[in-house]
Formats: structure tokens, C-alpha cells, sequence
């Protein structure tokens, strides 16, 4: 689609995106995908990792040339960010805002406070509440205060509740400082960088049932208290054949407390091998998850886990399972970026006001 045919001031940062890519060995032939996400006002992310960031000019292409914002997929987690108390390295995720600053791609901020991929130093230390409130607040203020103004919206807790059921998880800060935890983190967030849209991102919640029961009535909670609570992401980790049909209906529970929501890690696994059928089906999948944030007034946009399959956690992580991205390990696009593109485009875009 012509950049031309965009309208309004979306126009402008969309252009203004793809010159600033315009190297010349880098050049990469824009998509479709964001001229019709500004269309539609939604940012339509991948997550990406910063080795390949540095040193692959295709993934950066595949990158630049098809997605409006980037998630750090592991850089800005507790364990790179401070791996020793008080020693704070900022390498990796200056990286991913560099390249996403450079190329007009907006950055969410992942993760805050979460159970995995934390120090040893913090998941083996034995601290009081005063001591733990102390190294949370020092972290966060650190984190989120460096790219003030620069990270549009926060995963501030991530995967609060138990993987099946609506128990909240008794991670190292629901021990030491109880369920308040989450309320004091979000506080932190907001005094560091009072613009950012701050969230709560959780899987397993996608199709309802107890664990989206439980995460509405805390989210409504901390709505009632005026806890600074913006967004729920939906992490949307799907298997080939196991998509909800009902993300919106949701959705729009949580948008009805007056919260915004966001499709925060999508991918969809499909057993090996994956058949060209299988694929196809996938899109279908893929285009049914973004129409579900379309069709949502305060959905705000789709992030798809992973740049390629050569990069996706999903063969490590599920063996047996592939495919899971809108592109192969070749880096050509798949039946799912039709997918999603075919989304954008038939959805009708709301009218500039
Ligand atoms: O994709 C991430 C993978 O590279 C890491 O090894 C893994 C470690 O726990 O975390 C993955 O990302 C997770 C995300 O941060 C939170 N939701 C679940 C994602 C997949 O595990």
C-alpha cells in the first residue's frame, strides 16, 4: 500500500519512520502492516532480542518494514538489568530504544516485577519487607525513570497469579510484602515516569474462566483505590486450534472498568511439521486475534513474540511445536502476516476527528 494514501497526521509519522530506515544497506521495502496500524490508531509490535538487533541487517528489516513498536524480549528483565545488587547495565536495553528511537517505533517496557529471570542475588536473598520495598523502588525508579518519556507503557507485573487458577502467585514480593505488592510497584512506576501507560500482563486469561475472574476483581480493586493501573496486557501464547473465539468479549470486560488492553505476546504453536494447511489456518488465527483488538474500542494494539521462527522461545520452550510467528526461519513472511494485514485492511478505520 502507497505511504500517499495515508491520511492525516499518520502520514507524517509513518513517512517520517521509514526515512529514518532508509540506510543504504539497509534499506527495507516498507509492508503494509504499519501505514494500516496508524490507519487504525493501534501500534502492531514484535518482540526483539538485541544480539540479531546488532548484528543481523534482515532482522532489523524484517523489523523496520513491518511492526510500528518493539517489546525487549529479555533485556530489560530484572536478571540483565541489575545481575548484581546496585551494578545496573544498561547496554541491552539502551540498545533496543536506540534502534527503536532511530526507526519511529514506540517501545513497551517488559518486565518490571516478575518470578523469572531474577538475579541470584535477588531470588535467593533473604530480606524484611522494609529491605525488599527498599530494592523495588531502587530498581524501578532506575528503570523506568532512565527512559522517561521514551517507553510508551509498562509491564509493571507480570504473570501475578498462580499458572492454573485465580490464586494470586507466591512469588519473592507477594511473600515478603502480601498482595499489596502489586499497588506499591505501580506507585513506583508512576513516580518515575508519570506519562507511562502502566500494566498488568498476564496469560492464560484470554478465554475467561477463574484466573480472568480473579484478574478483574484485583484490577478493580486497585481501579476503586486510584492505584496507577492503565492497561491489562493479554499475553496470548495460543496452540493451532485453541484460539478463544471470544478475545473481545474479554477484552472489553476490563475496558469496562475504563482500563485499555493490549495483545502483549502473540504467538500461535503449530505441532511439527507444520503443513501448508496448518498455516493457513494459522492465519485465519492470527487475523482473528488482531480483529479482536480492532473490534475493541480501547484495545491499543497487538505484539507478536518473536521476529521469526529461527527466533521464536517455542521450539525450546514446547518441543515438538514450530511456526508460531508471522515469519519463517528465512525470514519470508507467512501466511499469518496475510493474515494479519487482511485484518487491518477490511476492518473499517475510525474516522480522524
Ligand atoms: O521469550 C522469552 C525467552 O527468550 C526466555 O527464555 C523466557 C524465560 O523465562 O522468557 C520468554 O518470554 C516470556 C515473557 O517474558 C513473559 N511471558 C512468557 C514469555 C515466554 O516464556
Amino acid at each position: 500500500m502507497a505511504l500517499a494514501a495515508v491520511a492525516g497526521c499518520s502520514a507524517v509519522l509513518v513517512v517520517a519512520a521509514a526515512l529514518a530506515v532508509a540506510l543504504p544497506e539497509d534499506e527495507a521495502p516498507q509492508g503494509e502492516v504499519p501505514a494500516l496500524a496508524a490507519e487504525h490508531g493501534v501500534d502492531l509490535g514484535v518482540a526483539v532480542a538485541v544480539e540479531p538487533l546488532l548484528w543481523d541487517g534482515g532482522y532489523r528489516d524484517v523489523v523496520t518494514a513491518n511492526y510500528t513498536s518493539v517489546t525487549a524480549e529479555n533485556t530489560m528483565k530484572w536478571d540483565s538489568v541489575q545481575p548484581e545488587r546496585g551494578e545496573f547495565d544498561w547496554s541491552g536495553p539502551d540498545t533496543v530504544m536506540d534502534f527503536a528511537e532511530r526507526n519511529g517505533l514506540d517501545v513497551r517496557g517488559h518486565t518490571l516485577l516478575w518470578h523469572n529471570q531474577q538475579p541470584a542475588w535477588l531470588a535467593g536473598g533473604s530480606f524484611g519487607p522494609q529491605e525488599l520495598r527498599q530494592i523495588m523502588r531502587e530498581h524501578v525508579g532506575e528503570l523506568v525513570g532512565r527512559y522517561e518519556g521514551r517507553i510508551t507503557a509498562w509491564d509493571v507485573v507480570n504473570e501475578p497469579f498462580a499458572d492454573e487458577g485465580a490464586q494470586l502467585r507466591e512469588n519473592l514480593w507477594y511473600g515478603v510484602l502480601g498482595q499489596d505488592y502489586i499497588a506499591e510497584a505501580l506507585w513506583a512506576a508512576h513516580e518515575a515516569d508519570p506519562g507511562a501507560r502502566l500494566y498488568i500482563n498476564e496469560f492464560g486469561i484470554e478465554d475467561g474462566g477463574a484466573k480472568a475472574d480473579a484478574l478483574y476483581a484485583l484490577a478493580e480493586d486497585l481501579v476503586e483505590r486510584g492505584v496507577p493501573l492503565h492497561g491489562i496486557g493479554f499475553q496470548s501464547h495460543f496452540v493451532h486450534g485453541q484460539v478463544p473465539e471470544d478475545l473481545a468479549g474479554t477484552m472489553r470486560r476490563f475496558t469496562g472498568l475504563g482500563l485499555e488492553v493490549a495483545v502483549t505476546e502473540l504467538d500461535v504453536r503449530v505441532p511439527e511439521p507444520a503443513t501448508d494447511a496448518e498455516l493457513a489456518d494459522q492465519a485465519a488465527e492470527y487475523r482473528r486475534v488482531v480483529e479482536a483488538c480492532l473490534d475493541v474500542a480501547g484495545c491499543v494494539g497487538v505484539t507478536v513474540w518473536g521476529v521469526t521462527d529461527g527466533h521464536s522461545w517455542i521450539p525450546e520452550w514446547f518441543p515438538g511445536y514450530t511456526a508460531a510467528t508471522p515469519f519463517g526461519e528465512d525470514y519470508r513472511p507467512k501466511p499469518a502476516l496475510e493474515g494479519i494485514v487482511e485484518a487491518l485492511a477490511r476492518r473499517p478505520a475510525p474516522v480522524a476527528s
